[in-house]
């Protein structure tokens, strides 16, 4: 068995959610925020049998996509504020960042 945890953007979790339902994954969607944007993102927790993480991978490829932000960089600490100013950078977000753990033993209680 294996756990996947996905981090998605907003936009594109409940798509992904139904989309995963409807081939009977279970999933759990936590509200979650990221380090670099801190911005809110979705993580989900998908937990399957090994033959089946391909499938899930593939939806979630299918569900997910890529997009560009404008990110307003913070005035560097210390720095002459009057001087500074702040030029938004694009940052490309997404589609989803993917980790697939082993899992040692599973309960429901
Ligand atoms: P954030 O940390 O808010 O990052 C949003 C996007 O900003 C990233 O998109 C990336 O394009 C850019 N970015 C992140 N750190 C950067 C940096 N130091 N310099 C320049 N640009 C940077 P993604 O790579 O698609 O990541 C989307 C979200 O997935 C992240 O949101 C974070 O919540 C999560 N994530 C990505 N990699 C991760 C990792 N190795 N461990 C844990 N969470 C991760």
């Amino acid at each position: 068995m294996k756990l996947i945890i996905a981090v998605a953007q907003d936009k594109d979790s409940n798509r992904l959610v139904d989309a995963l339902g409807e081939e009977n994954f279970k999933t759990t969607k936590l509200a979650t925020t990221g380090g670099f944007l801190k911005e809110g993102n979705t993580t989900l927790m998908i937990g399957c049998e090994d033959e089946y993480v391909d499938e899930a991978l593939q939806i979630i490829r299918d569900n997910c996509s890529q997009r560009e932000q404008m990110v307003a960089p913070i005035s560097p600490m210390g720095g002459n504020a009057d001087s500074y100013i702040p030029k938004p950078v694009k940052v490309e977000v997404g589609g989803a960042t993917v980790f697939i753990l082993p899992i040692e033993s599973f309960f429901q209680f």
